[in-house]
């Protein structure tokens, strides 16, 4: 593979580890534990996983070094630092015991099912140190969730002598591998299941998760971008930008970028479902700031549009949940089968509600037609396909010119449209990402030689240096409650949208109206990995904001 002079210099890079994980370890054992929600039936669904103690590793005189094979999957949308998860269970393993091996199952959990794989070894691993993408292994989204794909697993994780599974995943990978967990246990089919926390939608957190991995790298590298758009758009002054950015659901990204680059704008999608506004309420919102900067002489601005702001408007919301309920079969729980596009919107159009309709009518043809048809595989609307920020763009362009036409408006209004999201997926770790990835992975190899199984690698306190870091683990059902998903009740782990009394949101709440008036741009400027620690090791301010003290 040939390699720029950056990639070669960062190749040299050695990630950090906590300090506990850097000699023989013990488990330090919690109390038992309850799941979020729902505890009677996540107990019941969970037998052999269920209320199992959150734990820690603390230096220890010495540790098992039994040699160990173990398979690892990635799983879902990429993120930056997968390779320094892989790499840190590799040199985890093998610091157990030379002869440890690590398989990577090719292409996602497809891979388990169709026994896919690779072995990895010193000059393979060594090739994708401190590197963004997933491209080592592959990614893909099948769901691990039907029998007949555990016991397939399970002939291949037999035949290569694999006594545990990593699998590198968001919320849905995670609550599948839980549902793995507990099933190889029942069957006493002797595999523990460990899950890895990793999402650049920053919604894989709770109390004991501070962050999924690659929203931190992933943020700076949407930042840079925003912040060189609101340079250029400073510098013309006659555009307002438009910018959506992933994050599926949640707002997290939106939220950290605007922390971040101080835009005219932000978007909350849990505040605008949290305040009941209708999309025309949303549009009025942004008239108002584009007519009040206009009336300063500033006819640009930038607005940022978190990527599900559509699922949250309420109207939008019931909308969807009631296309969620006929798509699918209730015999099976799977979604319904149509011989083609035309006949599934057909199907919608009969089976919903009048009032439903009435809301799918009011939107744009494209808008409608991806709300009727796609789903990825866990069900989920493909938000990244619906072009929220021009619709938006447009529909305030149509408010300002009946404003105008009132005399209450007389600026201008010309937009331009982003999207980002690919942009920074793959992108080279930030220092905190690969620190934190490779302290992830090294950690599941310490986990899985204590014989865990159903837990998820955690490594907390890490605002701090990563020496102070602490590593260990938590059961997955604890993050566990029951939610409506595709017409079926099923276990998950409870998502985290931005919480609006949280510090974050609170910030940002204390000062976006001076940031809509007034040009406050802040320029991030590029990801730097050599350098002074208060330019290269910064958390985003999301987790600094949170776990700031006091
Ligand atoms: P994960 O939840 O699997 O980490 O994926 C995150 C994400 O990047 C979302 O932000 C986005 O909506 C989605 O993946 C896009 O999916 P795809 O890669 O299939 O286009």
């Amino acid at each position: 593979m040939e390699k720029s002079a950056l990639q070669i210099a960062r190749a040299a890079y050695q990630p950090k580890l906590p300090k506990a994980l850097q000699g023989p370890v013990n488990v330090k054992e919690g109390a038992a534990t309850q799941s979020v929600g729902n505890q009677e039936e996540i107990k019941a669904l969970f037998p052999n996983t269920y209320g199992m103690p959150v734990v820690e590793f603390v230096p220890a005189e010495s540790e098992n070094k039994d040699a160990i094979n173990v398979g690892i999957i990635l799983s879902g949308g990429q993120a930056p630092g997968g390779h320094n998860v892989i790499s840190g269970l590799y040199d985890g393993v093998k610091s157990l015991n030379r002869d440890s091996k690590l398989y990577g199952f090719l292409m996602g959990p497809g891979g388990l099912v169709d026994h896919k794989y690779v072995e990895f070894t010193d000059e393979f691993i060594d090739e994708y140190r401190n590197t963004g993408g997933f491209d080592i292994i592959g990614s893909g989204r099948t769901k691990l969730e039907k029998e007949a794909q555990f016991e397939s697993g399970i002939e291949i994780l037999r035949q290569l002598g694999i006594k545990a599974l990593v699998i590198i995943g968001g919320d849905d990978s995670n609550t599948n591998a839980c549902v793995l967990a507990e099933y190889y246990a029942a069957k006493k089919y002797g595999v523990q299941v460990i899950g890895c926390p990793k999402t650049i939608d920053g919604d894989l957190k709770n109390e004991q998760i501070e962050t999924s991995f690659g929203f931190d790298t992933a943020c700076k590298t949407y930042s840079e971008l925003i912040g060189n758009i609101q340079r250029d758009c400073n510098s013309a002054r006659k555009y307002w930008h438009f910018i959506k950015v992933m994050g599926r659901s949640a707002s997290h990204i939106a939220l950290e970028c605007a922390l971040q680059c101080q835009p005219n704008i932000c978007l909350i999608s849990e505040e605008v479902e949290a305040k009941q506004m209708s999309l025309d309420d949303v549009v009025e919102y942004i008239a108002k700031a584009v007519a009040l900067r206009a009336a300063d002489g500033n006819n640009f601005g930038t607005v940022l549009v978190p990527e599900g702001l559509i699922e949250f408007i309420p109207a939008i919301k019931k909308l969807i949940a009631q296309l969620n309920e006929v798509l699918t079969d209730p015999a099976t729980g799977e979604p319904r089968e149509f011989k083609s596009a035309d006949e599934q919107i057909a199907f919608v159009l009969n089976s919903i509600t009048a009032e439903n309709m009435a809301v799918l009518e009011s939107l744009p043809a494209d808008v409608k037609r991806q709300l009727c048809l796609d789903r990825d595989p866990h069900g989920n609307v493909q938000v990244s396909l619906i072009e929220t920020e021009k619709l938006l763009s447009a529909m305030v362009a149509k408010k300002l010119d009946a404003w105008k036409q009132e005399g209450k408006f007389n600026g201008k209004f010309s937009a331009q449209h982003h999207f980002f999201g690919y942009e920074g997926r793959c992108a080279a770790p930030s220092n905190y990402d690969a620190d934190y990835c490779y302290s992830l992975g090294y950690n599941a190899s310490r986990l899985i030689s204590n014989g865990k199984t159903g837990y998820m690698s955690v490594i907390r306190n890490t605002t701090a240096p990563a020496a102070e870091w602490i590593a260990g683990g938590v059961p997955i059902t604890m993050m566990m409650n029951i939610e409506r998903r595709n017409g079926a009740n099923k276990p998950v782990i409870r998502k985290a949208l931005v919480e609006l009394d949280g510090a974050p949101f609170k910030y940002f709440v204390s000062k976006r109206d001076d940031w809509a008036r007034r040009t406050a741009y802040v320029y991030p400027g590029p990801i730097q990995y050599f350098g002074p620690t208060e330019v290269c090791d910064q958390c985003t301010k999301t987790l600094a904001l949170e776990q700031a003290k006091g």
